[in-house]
C-alpha cells in the first residue's frame, strides 16, 4: 500500500510528460475540480471518509478524490492514453481515465447530486455511460441517442442524483469496440445512505473489473478488432501473478463486487468458503432468493456482489473457472504432445529450424518450471510461485488470505500461509496394491507408449492394445486463443 497524497503528486508530473496536448487553458481548468491523476498500479488504500460509508478497495487499483461544491459531489474523469503494467515484466498501451486503466473508481451516498465533468484528451470522440444508474436520459452517455459525442480537446459535464444504492461501472458509449477494447472503463459504487435491510455492513469491500486485452507477444497496443480471441484475461487490466491478493481478517464479512466488461462470460470461483451473490447492478437482491454456491457466472455486462464470512484460516485461490482463462499469452497454434516420446526431435527438427523448442510430453505443467526465451513485452503462459512451488496460473487469478491475526483495516499482504503441522497433503508411504481393471477385459496396465510416427502412437499388443491419437484436429475453430 502505498502513500495516496505522494503518489498523486508523482502521477501528475509523470502525466503531464507523458499526455502532451493539454486543450485546455489554465484559467479554464481553475473552475474545475483539479484532475487527480495516478498511475501506478498498486492497490491504493481506501479513500479516508468521514464515516458515512466503509470505502470499497479497488484491487491495483484506486477510488477518485471529489470536491464538494455546496451541496454537489464534483468530480474530473480525464479520458487518455494511458501506460499500463500487466505484470511486472510487461506494459500494455491503453486508453483509459486520470491515467490509469481501468479508470478510478467513483463512491457516492445515495441520494447525493454527483456532477461528473469530463475532459476528452482522447485522439478521437468519446461519451461516458454511467451502467446501471437512474438518471435523467439526457445524462445516460449514449453518442447520437442521448447526446452528441465529445469532441478531443473539450470538457462536458453530467449531473444526476445517485437514486439507488449499489455496485455500478462506467464506459463510453462512442466508438464502443475500440474504446473498451483499449481499456476505458471504471467502477461506480453507491453506498446506502442508511442501514438497508437488504444491504449488510461489511469489514471487506473490494471492487473488481473484468477485462480483456488482445496483445501481441512482443507488442504493447491491443488489437481492437478481435471480438472473441484475446490473449490477456485480467482483472482491473492486470493478470497473475500481478493481481494483488484479498488480505483479510479471520471473521471478516467479505463483499467483493465483480463486474464484466469483456466479451464473454466468466464462472468466478472461491475456495474453502461459501458465499450468496448480495446483489447485481440492479440493487441488492432479496434475502428470499438467496443460496450458497462457490462459483457464480458473472455474464457478459453483468455486475455481482459476492459476499461471505471468512471464516478458514489459509491462502484460499479465488479465480475464473475457465481455465484457458488462468493462463497468460502464448502461441496457441501448439499441437497436443501429451503421450508423444519427442525424445531426439528438437536435435531433428532443430537442424531445420533453430531455436525449435518441444514441449507438453508429460502435459503442460513443465511450462510452469521451465524458463523459456521469451520476447520482449510478454508474460510466461503459466507463471507465479507459491510457498510449494510454481503456482502454474496467469490470467484472472488471484489469492484469498484469511489469517487471525491481519489487523482491522490493514490491507497489507501478510505472506504465505503456514499449514498448521500434519494438515497438508502428503505422500502415501505404505503399501501400494496393484490396479485391478477386472471387467474392463484389458488386464493389466497399459505399456507406456511407444512413438511411431508422428501422429498415432500404438502401444502393446491385442488385449492391451492402446491406440493414442496426440494431434488434435481444429484449433482456431471452437473459440481458442490463436490468431487465425
Ligand atoms: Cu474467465
Amino acid at each position: 500500500m502505498t502513500n495516496r497524497r505522494r503518489d498523486f503528486l508523482r502521477g501528475s508530473a509523470l502525466a503531464g510528460v507523458a499526455v502532451p496536448g493539454l486543450a485546455l487553458t489554465r484559467a479554464a481548468l481553475a473552475a474545475l475540480p483539479e484532475p487527480v491523476v495516478r498511475t501506478d498500479a498498486a492497490t491504493a488504500a481506501p479513500i479516508p471518509v468521514d464515516g458515512s460509508f466503509r470505502p470499497v478497495v479497488t484491487l491495483n487499483g484506486w477510488s477518485l478524490p471529489w470536491r464538494m461544491n455546496g451541496e454537489v459531489k464534483e468530480f474530473h474523469l480525464v479520458a487518455e492514453p494511458v501506460v499500463r503494467e500487466i505484470a511486472p515484466g510487461m506494459t500494455a498501451h491503453l486508453w483509459g481515465y486520470n491515467g490509469s486503466s481501468p479508470g478510478p473508481t467513483i463512491e457516492v451516498r445515495e441520494g447525493e447530486r454527483v456532477r461528473i465533468f469530463v475532459t476528452n484528451r482522447l485522439p478521437e470522440h468519446t461519451t461516458i455511460h454511467w451502467h446501471g444508474q437512474r438518471l435523467p436520459n439526457g445524462m445516460d452517455g449514449v453518442g447520437g441517442l442521448t447526446q452528441p459525442q465529445i469532441p478531443p480537446g473539450k470538457t462536458w459535464v453530467y449531473e444526476f442524483v445517485a437514486r439507488r444504492p449499489g455496485s455500478f461501472m462506467y464506459h463510453p458509449h462512442a466508438d464502443e469496440m475500440t474504446q473498451m477494447a483499449m481499456g476505458m472503463m471504471g467502477s461506480w459504487i453507491t453506498h446506502p445512505v442508511r442501514r438497508h435491510p437488504d444491504i449488510d455492513p461489511v469489514d471487506r469491500d473490494f471492487c473488481i473489473l473484468l477485462n480483456a486485452y488482445d496483445i501481441d507477444p512482443g507488442s504493447f497496443t491491443p488489437r481492437i478488432a478481435t471480438m472473441l480471441d484475446f490473449n490477456l484475461w485480467t482483472w482491473n487490466s492486470r493478470v497473475f501473478p500481478g493481481i494483488d491478493s484479498l488480505n483479510v481478517r479471520r471473521g471478516d464479512r467479505v463483499r467483493i463486487r465483480i463486474g464484466n466488461l469483456t466479451m464473454t462470460n466468466h464462472p468466478m470461483h472461491i475456495h474453502g468458503h461459501e458465499f450468496v451473490v448480495s446483489g447485481t447492478d440492479g440493487g441488492p437482491t432479496p434475502r428470499a432468493s438467496r443460496w450458497p454456491e462457490v462459483t457464480v457466472d458473472v455474464g457478459v455486462g453483468q455486475m455481482r456482489q459476492l459476499e461471505f464470512v471468512a471464516d478458514e484460516e489459509g491462502d484460499w485461490a479465488f479465480h475464473c473457472h475457465k481455465s484457458h482463462h488462468t493462463m497468460n499469452a502464448m502461441g496457441h497454434e501448439v499441437a497436443t504432445m501429451i503421450g508423444v516420446d519427442q525424445r531426439g526431435l528438437a536435435g531433428r527438427i532443430g537442424a531445420l529450424i533453430p531455436d525449435y523448442m518441444v514441449m507438453g510430453e508429460r502435459g503442460m505443467a513443465d511450462m510452469g518450471g521451465m524458463h523459456m526465451p521469451l520476447p520482449r513485452n510478454t508474460l510466461p503462459m503459466m507463471t507465479g510461485r507459491g510457498p510449494h512451488g510454481p503456482l502454474e496460473m496467469g490470467g484472472m487469478f488471484t489469492v484469498l488470505k484469511v489469517r487471525r491475526d491481519q489487523p482491522p483495516g490493514d490491507y497489507r499482504d501478510p505472506g504465505w500461509y503456514v499449514q498448521p503441522p500434519g494438515s497438508r497433503a502428503a505422500e502415501w508411504r505404505g503399501d501400494a496394491p496393484g490396479i485391478d481393471r477386472g471387467a474392463s477385459g484389458r488386464g493389466g496396465s497399459p505399456a507406456p507408449a511407444a512413438t511411431r510416427g508422428g501422429a498415432a502412437a500404438g502401444a502393446g499388443t491385442g488385449a492391451q492394445s492402446l491406440e493414442i491419437r496426440v494431434r488434435k484436429p481444429g484449433h482456431g475453430g471452437h473459440g481458442g486463443h490463436g490468431h487465425p
